[in-house]
């Protein structure tokens, strides 16, 4: 199909509550939404940047420029017949992975909408097998997720938080670390709920300096730790891992197939988090996905706050049969009083969310809502 009409939104959404990380504490969330037209058809893709280059050196001033100015002419009037056409008028660009991300995943739905199946379907996941992981039986028609609770004011407000995610029937819970909000917060979290599925994220703030720390987070039976060391790093991720039990899992550091291939084969990490935005969209998501299911390394979604066109892509992506491990896909609730999209991702007793059948992404841009936190607006067009 040819590419007709590509529009930018910079959108900016409200909190439902703060989230603190080890890099600040956010109260809203910028992205830049991308919709792509053709032949009757609008694809939605997110690329889930923010206002600073906090998380990545990315922000939505990068992404706009590089999309308005390279990616965008790249695939305007062009003929796209699958995402793999996209990938290689991208191959020019160099970084910029969450820029890309958000155009090669519009395009994604667009296609999957064009044949009629759901992206699941498109990328394989929800149909390539009958069984898929020890989590899921039959048709991954659900994927399992879990919550990511930020860093609160104190340990009391903390536990409080737990215990209402866990009440809400999440079954496994991220907690946010850093130094001197680490050992004392893990260990009143495994006290009370001795037997909760509980993984660990410092966003990088830690050094080797600090394994003696990271150390003593290996008695209290966590599924992982994510990403304790620099947002580049793999070599000091290798020689901590050596003196831990408890698996690492990168994040930050994994931005191609290419790092996740390097990664691996130096013991970096067990475990990997895809966020396909850190990685440049659906495509190398999947070619990680597959790197890591070869050397049955599970790997899980991670979530970057994405509203739910991002989210319906996360669901998508995590019906692949080697995600493992509960995402960072939360329901919509949990992020916004009112999403630009619907419907709205709930969550089941199981602690999963359904995968919309629908053809593409499975949910609905709602113009009025767009409209309403929308702070910029680019139409281009040949
Ligand atoms: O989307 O539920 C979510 C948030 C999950 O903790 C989460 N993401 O490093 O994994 C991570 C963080 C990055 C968020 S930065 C805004
Ligand atoms: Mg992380």
């Amino acid at each position: 199909m040819k590419i007709e009409r590509v529009e930018l939104h910079h959108v900016e959404m409200e909190l439902v509550h703060p989230f603190e990380t080890s890099f600040g504490r956010e109260f809203t969330r910028s992205c830049v939404l991308v919709s792509v037209q053709a032949d009757g058809l609008t694809g939605w893709g997110e690329c889930p940047v923010d206002a600073g280059p906090w998380f990545s050196s990315e922000t939505v001033e990068t992404a706009w420029h590089v999309l308005r100015d390279f990616l965008v002419p790249a695939v305007l009037e062009k003929n796209v017949a699958s995402p793999g056409d996209v990938v290689d008028r991208f191959r020019r660009v160099r970084g910029h992975p969450m820029a890309r991300a958000g155009l090669e995943n519009a395009v994604w739905d667009l296609l999957a909408q064009a044949q009629g199946v759901s992206l699941a379907n498109l990328l394989g996941g929800s149909r390539a097998r009958p069984e898929h992981g020890p989590t899921v039986r039959g048709r991954r028609d659900r994927v399992p997720v879990g919550v990511s609770v930020g860093i609160e004011p104190t340990i009391k407000l903390l536990l409080n938080r737990v215990a209402q995610h866990v009440a809400e029937g999440y079954g496994r819970i991220k907690l946010k670390i850093k130094p001197g909000w680490d050992v004392d917060v893990v260990r009143a979290t495994r006290e009370r709920w001795p037997n909760l599925p509980l993984q660990v994220d410092a966003n990088c703030a830690y050094t080797l300096a600090d394994a003696p720390i990271l150390k003593e987070l290996d008695d209290f039976d966590l599924l992982l730790i994510e990403q304790p060391l620099h947002h580049e790093d793999i070599v000091d991720h290798a020689a901590l891992q050596g003196q831990l039990r408890t698996p690492l899992c990168l994040d930050e550091s994994i931005r191609s197939p290419e790092h996740a291939r390097w990664a691996l084969d130096i013991g970096a990490c067990r475990v990997i988090n895809i966020k396909v935005g850190r990685v440049g969209g659906l495509s190398a998501a999947r070619q990680i996905h597959d790197l890591c299911a070869a050397r049955s390394v599970p790997v899980w979604c991670g979530g970057m706050l994405e509203t739910n066109v991002g989210r319906a892509t996360n669901v998508a992506l995590a019906t692949l049969p080697n995600f493992l491990l509960p995402g960072d896909i939360s329901a919509s609730a949990r992020y916004y009083r009112e999403d630009v999209a619907a419907p709205d991702f709930v969550l089941n007793n199981d602690s999963t969310l359904s995968v919309p059948h629908g053809p593409g992404l499975g949910v609905r841009v709602i113009p009025e809502r767009l409209a309403a936190v929308r702070l910029r607006h680019l139409a281009l067009s040949g």
